[in-house]
């Protein structure tokens, strides 16, 4: 089934490029997959994962030194694979079953042969410029613009590919959450994740965040500790990759089920899924987040950690303090996809509001899209810190704080499919249901 949606991937895709062919006026477009970085003064290279351009169009995440070539009315992309004899290292992965039919694939062995084998003008994307072509038309924005664009519509493949994602990921997190509750380590229980999805380190989509008591309120906490803590609250912020895009998904967990935390988590559970629940075609990114962080005051408010309404709370800038990031961002071959702010394809932006100037979501959401929608509240004592000699000191309920700071602090972040009939799929809490 993967391979015939793959197909069906490709044609839509070519279809796409033709159009950024003609209108950025290349007669071919030629996409990276990057080279290996070798560490320095030393013999050993970074892991290698190919960028997310290259991604979209070849599932080979670990494969450098690859190249796919789009040229103007052609029907099928080429895939130039570099292969050479290294008997030091694992042979280079292979496209999936199926997957091969889809591309016109050339092997090349040295970078005079692929050369020889471009002609044209030709946009080219890649992190270097390893095949030294001229300066503009390496990464011409026109073009990565034109790209970003399109990609905010997902093909029915790449939709499958996430949704695969979610249902890896789901028995992992359950995985977790039981190493968490047993008294495991972060260290430990990052490691019971990993096993449970069966993936190496390198494959997962981004560093897992795996934060026990306090460090649930470090944002992205990546150093996890090896001493195992008594534990209290845990959150857990960790996707898995299938074909080289991502799921992305972050849960809380208390471990006393009568506590406060406990409660507090119930409750941020439910709002999320009525913010989830307000997305659809045309629905403003920007509007959801206002309207998440009037949910959070109300929480602040339900709990008596303030002593204002959560909307009062939303205007004044508290819930700012305790919930400095934004509601969500688009998903695919990017954790953090790009294009969300794009209002066409010639690249003009639409800029975030005044009030949130690194909100990175503000065009409004269009059909096919996935995004993901992640609430937080958190007691991060940097921001507490600067709230207790700000103007709005009396209207926190400070004892409050204390009690919760222990906990540091809630995420519940699913990943949605807005699909072209306007129903949202919840691929998040289908795939931890399928797990049950
Ligand atoms: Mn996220």
């Amino acid at each position: 089934m993967m391979a015939q949606l793959y197909k069906q991937h490709i044609a839509e895709k070519m279809t796409r490029f033709q159009g950024i062919l003609e209108a950025t006026g290349y007669q071919a477009i030629l996409i990276g997959s990057g080279e290996t970085k070798m560490q320095f003064q030393d013999d050993m290279a970074y892991p290698f994962i190919a960028n997310p351009y290259f991604r979209e169009w070849v599932p080979l995440a670990t494969r450098a030194g690859c190249y796919l070539q789009i040229k103007a009315g052609a029907s099928k992309p080429t895939l130039f694979l570099l292969t050479v004899e290294d008997i030091w290292h694992t042979a280079p992965e292979s496209l999936p079953e199926g997957f091969e039919q889809a591309c016109e694939v050339v092997e090349y062995a040295t970078t005079d042969d692929l050369k020889k084998q471009l002609d044209g003008a030709t946009a080219f994307i890649n992190e270097t410029n390893a095949l030294a072509v001229a300066a503009e038309d390496w990464n011409s924005q026109a073009v990565t613009d034109q790209i970003d664009y399109q990609r905010r519509g997902k093909t029915l493949y790449e939709q499958e590919c996430v949704r695969e994602a979610n249902r890896r990921a789901a028995p992992a997190h359950r995985a977790a959450q039981q190493a968490f509750l047993a008294g495991a380590s972060e260290v430990q229980i990052a490691a019971a994740y990993l096993a449970a999805c069966d993936c190496r380190e390198n494959e997962m989509p981004y560093g897992i965040i795996a934060g026990v008591n306090e460090h649930a309120a470090v944002l992205h906490h990546h150093n996890l500790v090896k001493q195992p803590q008594t534990p209290r609250s845990f959150l857990i912020d960790a996707g898995v990759a299938v074909n080289g895009y991502a799921s992305d998904i972050t849960r809380t967990y208390a471990f006393d089920d009568g506590s406060d935390f406990a409660a507090m988590i119930g409750v941020m559970d439910a709002q999320q899924l009525e913010l989830v629940a307000a997305g659809g075609i045309g629905k403003s990114p920007v509007g959801l987040h206002v309207l998440s962080h009037i949910k959070a005051g109300d929480i602040l408010r339900q709990f008596d950690v303030i002593k204002v309404s959560g909307e009062e709370a939303f205007e004044s800038g508290i819930t700012a303090a305790f919930y400095p990031h934004g509601l969500g961002h688009h998903l695919g071959s990017n954790v953090h996809d790009r294009g969300s702010n794009l209002a066409n394809a010639q690249g003009d932006v639409l800029p975030p509001p005044e009030k949130y100037p690194k909100l990175r979501s503000s065009a409004p959401m269009v059909a096919n899209q996935i995004h993901t929608v992640e609430p937080g509240l958190y007691f991060i004592p940097a921001l507490l810190d600067k709230l207790r000699s700000g103007d709005q000191a009396a209207n926190i309920n400070w004892s409050r704080v204390d009690d919760f700071l222990p906990y540091g602090g809630i995420r519940i972040e699913d990943n949605i499919i807005v699909h072209a009939d306007d129903s949202l799929e919840n691929l998040t809490r289908d795939a931890f249901e399928a797990t049950n």
